[in-house]
């Protein structure tokens, strides 16, 4: 049956006496290795929805058919349209009694979703079939059903097809049912086939255009039916037009279509966006001649109108900022099943993360989530389910793929058409450009002519001119700033650019997504972008078994896989080929806990920023694009190097979006040293962003109360290697001038240039070592492929029985671009708590360091941040001093006063541990110690594994390095 809009209330209603069977639940099944392999007589029994790769059911077969990642390349060599014989095939059936009031009327079975070929099945006869991972199929079964007795339904459904070559997105394969099964009935005659809100613009304007379907009854026509409808808070609303267009070809006059137009003009109206998510509730009933009401459909609707103008997008005439992020339907204990309140959970997990947009990378989501989106308040860019990634320049100009392109596209444009959230058309995701695109876009243009199609690979060669038949905005993946920049400048551009992927958040990664911001609100032309991807797919593995752990799986926390479980990425199923590790690459973990980049995201996106006026003000800027500051409430933090903190509340001045205004600073600082003010904001008993601004400088203070307490007789204790042996520590400070490299080291190339240059463990040797009065000098060398790096420690005794170490390295010309030159030590003692003053309290680094400064608190565990695959984490920016102790013990064990804010980590592993091991799960902390780094220099993290690599000036430049730190 042709795609509709999805009403709230099925047709034929919901209600009591509701026309509606849901058939979710328990159907019998066996998976076959084949669609041609014979049944067994015995039946295994499933859940739907759900997918077979992640259930524990009786594998009669024994096909064990598991998840499988790969991202471009398909599972097997064969050209389209060619299938291995090798193809899982799941046989769901169940026996159902249809009501007996069901006779007479007209039966529809709808299927959710099934992966990848529905071949349908009911009461023994053949169906029909349905493709299209992430679309409903519906089918008219009213003639085999018979109400009252038992029919079986059987949905068979096939891995692999034809299709599977346009559905080559970058994710985990699954097979399986995904969404909701259930049988309708409408009345025989006369039904609403389809109800299309056409216009309800921020003026007001209301259109809508309703299909009704009649058939005849022994010849007879249905007459006389007409429309109403009712608009919530407004009133009833009458049709303009109402007629009917009689099926003349067909002499028997078998049916008709009736069309009908309402339209009003609704006054004061409250227009939707991201900020302001107003709906209305709209109501259409189809009445008999006699008034009866046959058939209904309720939705609710958004008044917002979506234009290009110029290189701006606007909506509601006001250009907004996209702050997108790419989601998938994932769902690490049931795959590509999920749940409205795990939908729900990932939209407003979203939003409270700043994020105002989603692209449903790479296929229409379940219709729930646009339901959520329209109420939650996020523009959506929907996708359509088309990636031909690894035959994309075969395929986009393939006749034999054309019906394909257009019933994708037109499918996914009929269902989800009534949504206010959805701004904007996608014809799918790397499938490069051709004229099935042109086809698609056609369609989409004449039949939605209120939304811009968007598509990338047609734009991907030439911004300027390319693909202007099917999109009207540039949206590339992964450009550079500079690359965005100059085409905004070149003078050439012509439609707003809106990246549809860009700053990839494999592992550690995310860097330069500041300077992004800067660029993208300072530059005309540039409208923001969706970041690649919402969450990590690891997939919740048994240990005991390697298999998934299903739905019930005991809960992780801190995006840690529970106790005898582990985050499985490409390859931990055993499938060949696979892509490993690149399918964790969220901004959230897999159980949707935020990585330290998504709060990084979320103050760069802050709706309130604080900026320090010359005369030392604060200026307070509204940064939202609608709406005032009134939900917020917030308060006002002030603190000292010295460790002090005051609070108080804070009153916003109230403001207009895109706004400012100046208010006093609101302590009296202390009279000296460094001092930051931050505003802790919160909405609805959230945290909302905590913009932070310096109020006063110290230079070089930080150790200057060390030079202080030299004592002149003090000893420094060395090894025989010169090595400082001191009862705080268990390995001294020794040069490091890497790090375990992130996903973005080890796919950008630079994991491997270190590891020839022999970074990770360079062999030392001792130069020499002076003493002048109470300074002692341990200079040294460090052999690396590239030269030797010279290694110069002042060591000199404080009181107290404290160190000041001063450390000077020298890295010759060709070590340029290493991953960080600091010292890295170990200590005698198992700490558990650090409080430090720099950046926090979630991760930081160089070019991904936007947090607030101050006193911050952590236990040591939870400084670590559990990446999938163990790389560099728990480091700190801008720390200025750092306190290590145990948690039942106020004094501190150990405190490290650096000379300036500097980088530094506190973790119980290893960098060369790190880099060794494959999954989370597999570190083993060290029992007695914290390994410790302070970092002259440390490289930023950028997001080269897909992507841009960080920026020039967060690179490390050979030459001299110094800094120094006190330990006591
Ligand atoms: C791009 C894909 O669109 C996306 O699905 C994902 O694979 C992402 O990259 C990387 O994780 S395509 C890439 C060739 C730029």
């Amino acid at each position: 049956m042709p795609a509709h809009a999805v009403s709230r209330v099925p047709s034929g209603g919901d209600g009591p006496g509701a026309a509606v069977l849901r058939l979710d639940g328990e159907w019998r099944f066996q998976l076959l290795p084949s669609p041609e392999a014979p049944l067994a007589d015995h039946w295994a029994r499933t859940a739907v929805p759900g997918c077979w790769t992640m259930q524990d059911f009786e594998d009669i077969h024994g096909v064990n058919d598991l998840p499988w990642y790969t991202n471009v390349q398909m599972p097997w060599p064969a050209p389209p349209p060619h299938v291995p014989s090798a193809n899982p095939t799941g046989v769901y059936e169940r026996a159902i009694t249809v009501p007996a009031e069901w006779a007479g009327r007209r039966i529809v079975l709808h299927v959710g979703a099934a992966e990848s070929v529905l071949l349908v099945r009911v009461g023994g006869e053949d169906v029909g079939i349905g493709k299209d991972s992430h679309l409903a199929s519906e089918f008219d079964v009213t003639d085999a059903v018979r109400p009252g007795e038992p029919t079986v339904i059987r949905l068979t459904v096939v891995k692999w097809s034809d299709a599977s070559f346009v559905e080559d997105q970058d994710q985990w394969w699954h097979g399986g049912i995904t969404r909701s099964v259930y049988l309708y009935a409408t009345d025989p005659q006369l039904y609403l086939e389809d109800v299309h809100v056409a216009e309800a613009s921020a003026d007001g304007s209301l259109r809508v255009d309703i299909r009704v379907r009649a058939s005849a009854d022994n010849g007879v026509l249905p007459e006389g039916w007409h429309i109403s409808g009712h608009l919530d808070g407004i009133g009833e609303l009458g049709p303009d037009t109402a007629y009917a267009e009689a099926n003349e070809a067909d002499e028997r006059v078998s049916d008709w279509l009736g069309l009908a137009r309402i339209s009003a003009r609704v006054p004061y109206v409250r227009t939707w966006s991201a900020e302001t998510p107003e709906l209305y509730g709209l109501t259409v009933r189809l009445h008999r001649a006699d008034g009866a009401v046959v058939d209904q459909a309720a939705y609710r609707i958004g008044f917002r109108t979506v234009e290009i103008l110029g290189r701006n997008l606007l909506v509601n005439g006001v250009r907004v900022l996209i702050r997108g992020v790419n989601r998938h339907d994932f769902d690490p204990l049931t795959g590509r099943v999920i749940d409205p309140a795990d939908m729900r959970a990932d939209l407003e997990t979203a939003k409270r993360f700043g994020f105002n947009a989603i692209r449903t990378s790479h296929y229409p989501n379940d219709p729930a989530l646009l339901d959520l989106a329209d109420e939650l308040g996020l523009y959506v860019v929907d996708e359509a389910d088309i990636e031909t990634h690894d035959h994309a320049h075969e395929l986009a100009d393939d006749p034999r793929y054309l019906a394909a392109f257009v019933d994708r596209v037109s499918r996914m444009v009929l269902r989800d058409k009534n949504h206010a959230s959805v701004i904007m058309w996608s014809l799918g995701n790397e499938s490069d450009y051709g004229v099935n695109h042109d086809a698609a876009a056609g369609w989409v243009r004449g039949y939605d002519p209120t939304r811009p199609p968007h598509y990338e690979g047609a734009v991907k060669i030439d911004w300027a001119t390319a693909g202007m038949a099917v999109s009207d905005v540039v949206c590339p993946m992964y450009s550079s700033i500079g690359d965005i920049v100059a085409h905004a400048e070149s003078g050439t551009q012509t439609r707003p650019l809106i990246m549809c992927e860009y700053s990839h958040a494999m592992g550690n990664s995310n860097g330069t997504l500041a300077e992004y911001w800067s660029a993208i609100e300072s530059t005309p032309g540039l409208q923001g972008g969706f970041i690649w991807e919402f969450r990590d797919h690891g997939i919740l593995q048994r240990l005991a078994d390697g298999r998934p752990a299903g739905p019930c799986a005991p809960p992780s926390t801190d995006g840690v896989a529970p106790p005898g479980h582990r985050w499985a990425y490409g390859g931990d199923f055993g499938e060949v080929p696979n892509d490993g590790v690149f399918c964790a690459d969220g901004i959230f973990f897999p159980d949707r806990t935020p990585k330290p980049a998504a709060y990084e995201h979320r103050e760069i996106a802050a709706p309130i920023r604080l900026t320090h006026t010359a005369d030392g003000h604060v200026r307070v800027h509204n940064r939202q694009d609608v709406v005032g500051l009134d939900r917020f409430a917030a308060t006002w933090i002030l603190a000292a190097a010295d460790g002090s903190a005051r609070a108080l509340p804070a009153e916003l001045p109230s403001l207009a979006p895109g706004t400012s205004a100046d208010v006093a600073v609101p302590f009296e600082l202390p009279t000296t040293g460094e001092a930051w003010l931050t505003l802790r904001v919160t909405g609805d008993g959230a945290e909302i962003c905590t913009p932070s601004i310096r109020l006063r400088t110290e230079d070089r203070a930080l150790l200057a109360r060390a030079d202080a307490q030299i004592v002149d007789t003090g000893v420094i204790e060395l090894d025989d290697a010169g090595l400082l042996v001191h009862p705080l520590l268990a390995a001294a400070p020794t040069l490091s001038l890497w790090r375990a490299p992130t996903d973005n080291d080890v796919l950008g190339g630079m994991a491997e240039r270190w590891r020839k240059w022999g970074l990770e463990a360079p062999a030392r040797t001792l130069v020499a070592i002076t003493r002048e009065g109470p300074r002692t000098i341990v200079r040294s060398e460090y052999a690396t492929e590239a030269g030797p790096v010279a290694h110069e420690q002042v060591l000199t005794p404080l009181h107290g029985g404290g160190v000041l170490i001063e450390e000077t390295a020298m890295l010759p010309g060709r070590l340029d671009d290493v991953a960080r030159v600091g010292s890295v030590f170990e200590t005698a003692a198992r700490h558990t708590e650090a409080a430090w003053f720099g950046t926090g309290p979630w991760e930081t680094y160089p070019d991904r360091a936007m947090a607030p400064v101050g006193r911050h608190r952590s236990t040591i565990d939870a400084l670590f941040t559990p990446y999938l695959r163990p790389q560099e984490s728990g480091g700190r920016n801008g720390v200025r001093w750092i306190a290590l102790s145990e948690a039942d013990d106020d004094a501190p064990g150990l405190t490290i006063h650096l000379d300036a804010p500097r980088q530094v980590s506190v973790t119980r592993y290893r960098a060369a541990d790190l880099a060794r091991t494959a999954h989370h799960d597999e570190l083993v902390p060290l029992p007695d110690r914290c390994v410790v780094h302070l970092d002259a220099a440390h490289r930023g993290l950028g997001t080269a594994s897909c992507g841009p690599d960080t920026l020039p000036e967060y690179r490390i430049a050979p030459g001299v390095h110094r800094w120094s730190w006190t330990i006591r």
